[in-house]
């Protein structure tokens, strides 16, 4: 079969992030290379830990014996409860595409070549592929069970990794049996076949990609097909309700993001896809007001999403309880998969805003600092006396986990390590748009660049100039709405270019050399709750630019959830000396007086009486010192206590 391109003329391998939005088109690894700092790390700590772990970890749970079993090369039952468990597979193939041409890491071409080999290997007759459902032995037929049979968010998957692979290291031949696959959905679930729908979204930003990446329009007129069907109630489950597939209602009629969380994130991100490709405005606005309501009432401060374990659930406006918070390692994913495809298609610098917010916190959070363990759900405060274990600390494990029986974090965990790079900056031919802060060397039809920039421990960000075309030609950078005062000097000159909706632009003619730098400073900021979040009512947070600070029993001598701060002794600035991913903790800690007011003897509850006849609040009792680290980097150094939030009296 022959796959025709949409790429760059010329060569195999296209460009790492084919969308094209309002700034132009996404740049991607071919373009962009991180250079040192904390973005740089995570992807080497991925490439030389957490990828080897996982490819241990896929053989130990059997997730090619499931693919081996079926040609005869394997014997015993499928591995594992979940008819899900290709797309682990799926998942870590997207991200060693990244890594296939880096000789240093053993076994990932092993692995890419060996998969490759068993997914095509028991594809059906038909293009089918799905191990659960192939053998003899199976408890379902294919295609029964739509609403919870996984096997399109199965394709999804399995696309994504196809497209990751021909781009990156210009191997067709996963991509093949995915469109053969493919096609087998479009003769079923096409225009002319059953309008139906996957139970769980995934796929229409797979198809979407696919489109682009070989500018088959059928692609992108199933990925249609499957946002528009939703809402129509075709999604049927004994156990959960219509609201959990976000199928109660069409998706340009819904109020709210609700339901399970990772479904309802794929579902917008891909629909947001769709709207970018066929440039409708009207389903762009509903997704704009569903991101910005998702924003103004269901995101955790970390950028965490989901409020309920109970069916892995959003939650209502302002239920954001920080001890028992879900917020799914997995749904941060998605939500920054959303946020990057919703500022593709407005160039809204503060859909980046919480992009990072994402990528720092509730992301970040996701992973150990060796890279070797995993939270799937990510609390804002553990109690010291915590029992109610999750999903992630069954087993005896207390803290992150190396696996899961529901494994769909770590590699998710992976593939968008990976793709960092993918993610920092768009272009067209005449303008270059820095959206995600980072150091990057960045060749783009204009301009190339190198950016230098500690953020997020610093927020000075130098742009220099390595080849200037012939014209003039537009420099984009986002100035984050965390920033305090920004300095701009263009070759040590300073300049008094106003930022504009999020955006410092220069648009001149460049040469190479040049140097524009801003300098942001990055105030600690202290912030309180909505009134109408009753969970953390009376606290505040401490962050710093993108980053939420916590505070962890072991950074403090009283306890925890005595700790009372003082919003007026928190310095108002922090200039950690760190680049990459501190070696400790405490080396990007802020270090706060603080006072701790004991409430042993307090009854539960207690009478209310006016102030002046008993105080509402035990008075302090001692002070101390605490340092606040980065809630990205809790629970490394033991199973202690922590709080994001801290009582104000
Ligand atoms: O259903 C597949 C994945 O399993 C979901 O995305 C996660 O939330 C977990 O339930
Ligand atoms: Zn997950």
């Amino acid at each position: 079969m022959t796959i025709t391109s949409t790429n760059d003329a010329g060569t195999r391998r296209g460009p790492a992030v084919a969308a094209t939005g309002r700034y132009g088109r996404g740049l991607g690894r071919q373009h962009v290379t991180l250079g040192d700092g904390l973005l740089s790390d995570w992807q080497l700590r991925n490439a030389e830990v957490t990828v080897p772990h996982t490819l241990e970890q896929l053989s130990r749970a059997g997730n090619l014996h499931n693919f081996r079993r079926l040609i005869g090369e394997a014997d015993g039952p499928y591995r594992g409860r979940y008819a899900f468990l290709d797309t682990d597979i799926y998942k870590t193939l997207e991200g060693l595409a990244y890594l296939a041409d880096d000789q240093r890491q053993p076994g990932v071409q092993e692995f890419i070549t060996e998969s490759i080999r068993l997914i095509g290997a028991v594809q059906a007759q038909d293009g089918y592929i799905g191990t659960f459902y192939q053998a003899t032995d199976r408890t379902k037929e294919p295609w029964s069970d739509l609403t919870w049979g996984h096997e399109l968010y199965n394709l999804g998957h399995l696309i994504q990794a196809a497209v990751a692979l021909r781009r990156q290291s210009g191997d067709d031949t996963l991509l093949e049996v995915a469109v053969r696959f493919a096609d087998l959905v479009w003769q079923r679930y096409g225009e002319d076949g059953e309008p139906r729908y996957c139970g769980h979204p995934e796929i229409e930003m797979a198809l979407v990609e696919l489109f682009r990446e070989t500018g088959d329009e059928r692609w992108l007129c199933q990925a249609e097909l499957f946002v528009e069907r939703r809402g129509s109630g075709g999604l049927v489950h004994s156990i959960f309700p219509a609201e959990y597939f976000a199928d109660h209602v069409p998706l340009r009629e819904m109020e709210s993001v609700t339901g399970h969380a990772v479904r309802m994130m794929y579902l917008a991100a891909g629909a947001t896809d769709v709207a970018l490709e066929r440039g409708d405005a009207g389903i762009l606005a509903e997704l704009e007001r569903l991101f910005d309501d998702m924003v103004a009432g269901k995101l955790y401060l970390t950028g965490g999403l989901g409020s309920r374990h109970t069916d892995e659930a959003i939650g209502d406006r302002f239920e954001l309880p920080s001890d028992r918070a879900y917020a799914e390692t997995c749904a941060a994913i998605g939500a920054m998969q959303w946020a990057w495809r919703l500022f593709l298609a407005t160039g809204r610098s503060d859909v980046l805003d919480v992009f990072e917010r994402v990528l720092y916190n509730a992301y970040a959070v996701g992973i150990s600092a060796d890279g070797a363990a995993f939270f799937y759900d990510n609390p804002l405060q553990r109690r010291p006396d915590h029992s109610q274990r999750s999903g992630a600390e069954s087993g005896g494990e207390v803290l992150r986990r190396s696996w899961f029986g529901c494994p769909c974090c770590p590699p998710n965990v992976i593939r968008w390590m990976a793709e960092l790079q993918d993610h920092l900056a768009l272009a067209d031919d005449h303008s270059l748009t820095l959206a995600v802060l980072a150091s990057a060397t960045i060749s783009s039809p204009a301009l190339d660049v190198t950016v230098q920039t500690a953020y997020p421990w610093d927020g000075t960000v130098t742009v220099t100039v390595d080849r200037a075309g012939d014209g003039p030609a537009l420099v984009r950078v986002r100035v984050p709405a965390w920033s305090g005062a920004v300095k701009i000097t263009l070759n040590g000159v300073e300049q008094s270019t106003p930022i504009v909706d999020g955006w410092l632009v220069v648009n001149r003619t460049w040469l190479a050399g040049d140097v524009l730098q801003l300098t942001m400073q990055l105030p600690v900021r202290i912030m309180e709750p909505h009134p109408h979040l009753d969970a953390v009512r009376g606290t505040v947070a401490v962050t710093c630019g993108p980053l939420v600070y916590c505070l962890e029993q072991c950074d403090v001598g009283f306890g925890v959830d005595d700790v009372v701060l003082d919003p007026a002794a928190v310095p108002g600035d922090h200039h950690p000396q760190v680049n990459g991913q501190p070696e400790d903790p405490v080396d990007a800690g802020i270090a706060v007086p603080v006072t701790s007011a004991p409430t042993a003897g307090r009854e539960l509850y207690t009478e209310f009486r006016i102030a002046d006849e008993s105080p509402a609040t035990d008075p302090p009792t001692a002070r101390t010192r605490a340092i606040f680290t980065p809630y990205f980097l809790w629970g490394n150094r033991g199973a202690h206590p922590m709080r994001v939030w801290l009582r104000l009296s």
